[in-house]
């Protein structure tokens, strides 16, 4: 008989860990506010503007490119802090991923006519990257970095997922977009950061988790805005 490991025996109990309190109870409706954006939810139902998605996708370039170092500062967080290697190994998964990442932007912009060298960051953008900067500074503990980076992920995920339903009216080409964040793999690489960032959380003294809070707070509030942003002041 296999040996069951005490950690998780809280998840077959089914008992919350702090990041499931957070989306699905404390912050929902602010969650959902980020993951069912009128912008996701035109694309499912097929009316996004293809301005708004262009827009979306210069910009979005832009983010991925500051993203990369905040990710990059979480990998040497994760050498340093981690108690075994598979956080380096999952946040390192995570990297190589991003790289493909640019490439797709860069195939999708030539594709939608876009020159991303002449993209000029807006304002949201712009307070999303200095918030993702100040996260950079190794004073920084790294459950709160985990947790920002889970729920930075775990907007994309979800809310690109919502385009791929069966019922959903996405039009094809803007499927590939979807698929980047909605697809198996990657609902596998978050419930793998939430897992992780829990398993530090629940270690963390109540200062740090309460840290961890206000930064997942904040991350919604600027994908909220992103999505603001992006989806602009066209459809009335
Ligand atoms: C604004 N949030 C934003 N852009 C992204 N590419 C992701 C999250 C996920 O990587």
């Amino acid at each position: 008989m296999e040996g069951r490991r005490s950690s998780d025996e809280g998840e077959e109990r089914g008992s919350l860990g702090f990041t499931d309190i957070w989306m699905r109870e404390k912050h929902h409706l602010l969650y959902s506010k980020a993951t069912h954006h009128p912008f996701i939810l035109s694309i499912s139902n097929g009316t996004l503007h293809i301005s708004s998605f262009k827009r979306w996708l210069g910009q979005d370039y832009l983010f991925v490119r500051q993203f990369i170092p905040f990710v990059a500062s979480i990998l040497i967080k994760s050498w340093k802090e981690a108690v075994d290697n598979s956080d380096m190994d999952l946040i390192l998964s995570g990297l190589a991923s991003l790289n493909d990442e640019i490439s797709w932007f860069k195939k999708e912009a030539s594709k939608w006519d876009i020159v991303l060298s002449d993209i000029i960051p807006q304002e949201s953008n712009q307070d999303y990257s200095r918030f993702l900067e100040s996260l950079t500074n190794s004073e920084i503990d790294y459950p709160v970095v985990l947790t920002a980076l889970w729920a930075i992920e775990v907007v994309y995920q979800e809310s690109f997922s919502l385009c791929l339903k069966d019922d959903s009216k996405t039009p094809p080409e803007l499927l590939e977009a979807c698929h980047r964040w909605g697809n198996e793999e990657f609902k596998q690489y978050c419930c793998l950061l939430q897992r992780t960032t829990d398993r530090y959380l629940e270690k963390a003294p109540i200062n740090v988790v309460a840290k961890a809070e206000e930064v997942f707070v904040r991350v919604l509030e600027n994908e909220v805005k992103f999505w603001n942003m992006s989806y602009g002041e066209q459809q009335t």
